[in-house]
């Protein structure tokens, strides 16, 4: 439908065209405006959740304005466009970022003291959105903030889950989960109930030879489900572009519920199907880095792909182009193997709908999609069913099976009579049942596949995609190094050391091009530098011990080392050598004379992380590392010396109380398990040291900010697996030092010992799979290293200054950059500042 106004008209609506507020009186009259009749409330009735909610709202306006003016822009431009399709988006809080991505903070800031309010007491009121587990969902945030920095036309889409990342609680030392809903009140979504796709499940397929005798295809029957577009305006950094985040939600297809079967009296079914579309997208999978094959999962990635690709295709013809030159307008890039099922879903809509032939529709869908990989963990990489598959998407499998055919075709022409190679590389696995292989299909169907750090790189193409290397050569796979956004993980989470740095090197600039920071070196030997740089860091360690005495009781010294380790809870992190560490660490303490004691530097170990629910395992570890720090918390003998601390509920905006805090953090995965992490970056751009293995980014990190900078220990990602045959199959012995910590877990130090019986047994008796016992000795040696180096404070605050003035190459925009050039080949789309704002186009 023609939905535009016609030239007559349009001089009217130039006029009144919404103008986004600069001055702070402006910023305080859509607050009222907001209180008064968005929220029908008053000045008398006005407490924090409701300033919260008005001056989001205020931010909202202004926000879509520019949203708006950014995609018109985008459109008449007609350049090619980037769609970032993650199942995950770790966004956090939109309120503080919003504020200071447009520069208008203190105007906030001014505005909200003079109606009544401290800004940051209304910053706190805002529930994160938590639509990710970990590290890959929180990438996904920080390239979407990057590509509006950068002013890419780049879109994102996901799924809004009703039920985000479930909130943790620690009761009696385990963790409990309750649900988060956070959709009670989310002013910084746009329903666009007039954006609606139908999405199709089940049925089957018929096959029959047309008119012209070409074969045709039709799915038909199964049933439909709606899905509606929500939009989250994404500001990028001191520029006016603001850029889409589409998120799907889910409902049935015949409106409120079945009419039919309410009329023949059949109400609580016909609610039941409305509830089970609804359930497509009600909740987020808590697994990190593992991969459980339901079918529920399987129905809300087609259903999130199927739309976003409708909408995409849809925006494409709009343009009349032909569609040789789709790939020339779209990138889609595909943030792990959740929306593989796109490379399908476009082929299925190329000959199925548009009637191309499969060879030139195969071409464009190859040179439209990217992978990238982000792990190597055999039991996160996906798998799917084909009776599961074959149920839910009849069609989907058979063109897999066409895909497979003519891709298996290839290669025996390229390996002739290399049976094993077929079999090793068919998308379909001969199991039973048989399995579709989704990393495959995502390589086979792809022009680039990157992995996330240099050496995950590396693994991928020696290891789990050998042998697709061999076939497509050696320039189809990469590497993009994992980057984080300066503008949250400094800028909003440690406003005072952006400050500090603004002062010395002219300005914010260095939160657009982060190499900028460099120009620190010179102050590494500064006195009055060094001082301001101290008492930073101290009072983010004063506002992490608030923190955490109003959330644990437990009082820490500020003056201690805080030595930090945050992260999703899984055995390869290896949260459990920590806390072995730590329980050896108190048995030392405790074998001291008083004297001895009062030359150990006073540490605070810090934890936090969610396990998933149904890893039992990790929730050993959380059970452990509670019960360890109630026992040394209250142990006179050890006082300041050791305090042992687990936050409740790990989330970004915690991380952002949390990163500028530590003095050491670790990062001390089995190596070759991690593919890059990303807190790592996080800690040292916030000037703390890094504990950590060879393994993932540690290894970049250390090459830019030098090896006298990081602690690092342990066996190298070459040697694992000979270790874990030697435990297997030769003679495993534990570490003199880990048997100890072991004893007196097992004398019930620490609660009943078969409560960690599982844990201390894949140790000694389960093969110790991440070399735990093997990096013991080397870990504890370096945590006496690490002691000994922050005695020397002089010398520790130098090294935290020349490690961040050398952080610049792990901002995300050269991430987001390196895509751009080598995977999507598209340029970003400049706008001249404040074009956008009120002025005319
Ligand atoms: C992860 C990796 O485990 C992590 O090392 C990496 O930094 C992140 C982003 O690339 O991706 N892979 C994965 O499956 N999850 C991750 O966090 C859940």
């Amino acid at each position: 439908v023609e939905a535009s106004i016609p030239e007559p008209q349009r001089d009217a609506w130039k006029k009144f065209q919404a103008k986004p507020f600069v001055s702070k009186d402006d910023f305080e009259k859509e607050v009222v405006r907001h209180v008064e009749t968005t929220l029908a409330r008053s000045m008398f009735n006005c407490d924090e959740t409701a300033a919260y909610a008005a001056a989001s709202l205020a931010f909202r306006d202004r926000l879509i304005t520019e949203w708006n003016r950014t995609q018109q822009r985008q459109t008449f431009a007609d350049t090619k466009r980037v769609y970032y399709l993650s199942l995950e988006f770790l966004m956090g809080r939109a309120l503080d970022n919003a504020m200071l991505n447009v520069g208008l903070k203190n105007v906030a800031k001014e505005g909200l003291s003079e109606l009544g309010f401290r800004i940051e007491d209304i910053i706190n009121q805002e529930h994160d959105a938590a639509l990710g587990n970990g590290g890959l969902g929180r990438l996904a945030a920080c390239f979407l903030d990057s590509m509006a920095s950068l002013n890419f036309p780049a879109w994102g889409y996901g799924l809004r889950y009703k039920y985000g990342i479930f909130k943790q609680e620690i009761v009696d030392g385990y963790q409990v989960e309750v649900p988060d809903y956070w959709l009670d009140f989310n002013p910084w979504e746009f329903p666009r109930h007039d954006i609606v796709v139908d999405v199709q499940f089940y049925g089957g397929v018929r096959k029959y030879q047309d008119e012209v005798g070409k074969n045709v295809a039709v799915w038909e029957g199964g049933e439909i489900v709606k899905a509606t577009a929500y939009d989250v305006p994404i500001p990028g950094f001191d520029t006016p572009t603001t850029n889409n985040m589409r998120l799907w939600s889910s409902k049935a297809a015949s409106g409120e519920f079945d009419f039919q079967k309410f009329n023949s009296g059949d109400y609580e079914s016909s609610v039941a199907d409305q509830q089970r579309a609804e359930t497509i997208s009600a909740v987020l999978y808590p697994n990190d880095n593992l991969d459980r094959g339901k079918e529920l999962r399987l129905k809300q990635q087609y259903f999130w792909v199927a739309a976003s690709l409708y909408d995409i295709v849809r925006r494409f013809k709009k343009s009349k182009r032909a569609w040789s030159e789709f790939p020339d307008q779209i990138a889609i890039q595909l943030n792990d193997t959740h929306p593989t099922l796109a490379i399908v879903e476009l082929q299925r809509i190329l000959i199925d709908m548009e009637g191309l032939d499969w060879d030139e529709a195969w071409t464009i869908v190859t040179n439209t999609f990217g992978y990238t990989n982000h792990t190597v963990l055999p039991e996160a990489l996906e798998k799917w069913s084909v009776p599961l598959f074959q149920n839910l998407l009849p069609r989907h499998l058979q063109i897999i099976y066409d895909i497979n055919m003519f891709f298996l075709q290839s290669v025996e022409r390229k390996f002739p009579g290399d049976r094993d190679m077929l079999a090793r590389v068919s998308i379909i696995e001969e199991s039973q049942p048989k399995m579709v292989r989704m990393a495959f299909l995502a390589i086979v169907g792809s022009h680039k596949v990157n992995g996330v750090a240099e050496l995950h790189s590396d693994l991928i193409k020696t290891t789990i995609f050998k042998d697709f290397v061999k076939i497509f050569g050696p320039d189809k796979f990469t590497n993009v190094t994992n980057g984080i956004t300066p503008r949250r993980w400094l800028h909003q989470a440690n406003p005072r050391l952006s400050e500090l740095i603004a002062s010395k090197t002219g300005g914010l600039g260095f939160l657009k091009d982060l190499n900028v920071l460099n120009e620190l070196e010179k102050f590494a030997d500064d006195k009055a530098f060094k001082k301001e740089w101290a008492e930073i860091k101290y009072a983010n360690k004063v506002r992490l011990a608030k923190y955490i005495k109003s959330t644990t009781g437990v009082t820490v010294n500020p003056a201690a080392l805080f030595d930090i380790q945050v992260k999703r809870i899984h055995e390869y992190k290896r949260q459990q050598l920590n806390i072995f560490g730590v329980i050896h660490r108190y048995l030392t303490i405790k074998a001291m004379t008083p004297e001895q004691r009062k030359k150990l530097a006073p540490r605070v170990s810090i934890f936090g992380g969610k396990a998933a629910p149904g890893y039992w395992m990790a929730k050993t570890i959380i059970h452990l590392i509670n019960n360890v720090g109630a026992v040394v918390n209250k142990d006179p003998d050890v006082g300041d010396l050791l305090k042992v601390i687990f936050l409740e509920d790990y989330n970004v905006s915690k991380a952002e109380i949390i990163t500028p805090a530590s003095d050491v953090s670790e990062h001390i995965s089995t190596a070759g398990t991690e593919a890059s992490g990303t807190s790592n970056m996080k800690f040292v751009l916030n000037g703390g040291l890094i504990i950590g293995t060879c393994d993932g980014a540690n290894i970049e990190i250390t090459r830019e900010i030098g090896e006298n900078n990081i602690f690092l220990f342990g066996n190298l990602a070459e040697d694992v697996e000979d270790l874990r045959h030697t435990h297997n199959y030769g003679s495993h012995t534990l570490d003199p030092d880990l048997v100890k910590v072991f004893d007196l877990i097992k004398s019930n130090a620490f609660g009943d010992a078969g409560a960690f019986g599982a844990l201390t047994g894949s140790i000694e008796d389960h093969g110790d799979y991440y070399l735990v016992s093997d990096d013991f000795h080397s870990y504890i040696q370096t945590q006496t290293l690490v002691d000994e180096a922050y005695k020397n404070q002089e010398e520790w605050i130098t090294k935290t200054i020349l490690s961040v003035a050398r952080m610049g190459f792990f901002s995300s925009d050269r991430c987001i950059n390196e895509y751009a050039e080598m995977i999507w080949n598209v340029e970003p789309l400049p706008v001249e500042k404040g074009s956008g704002l009120g002025k005319e186009e």
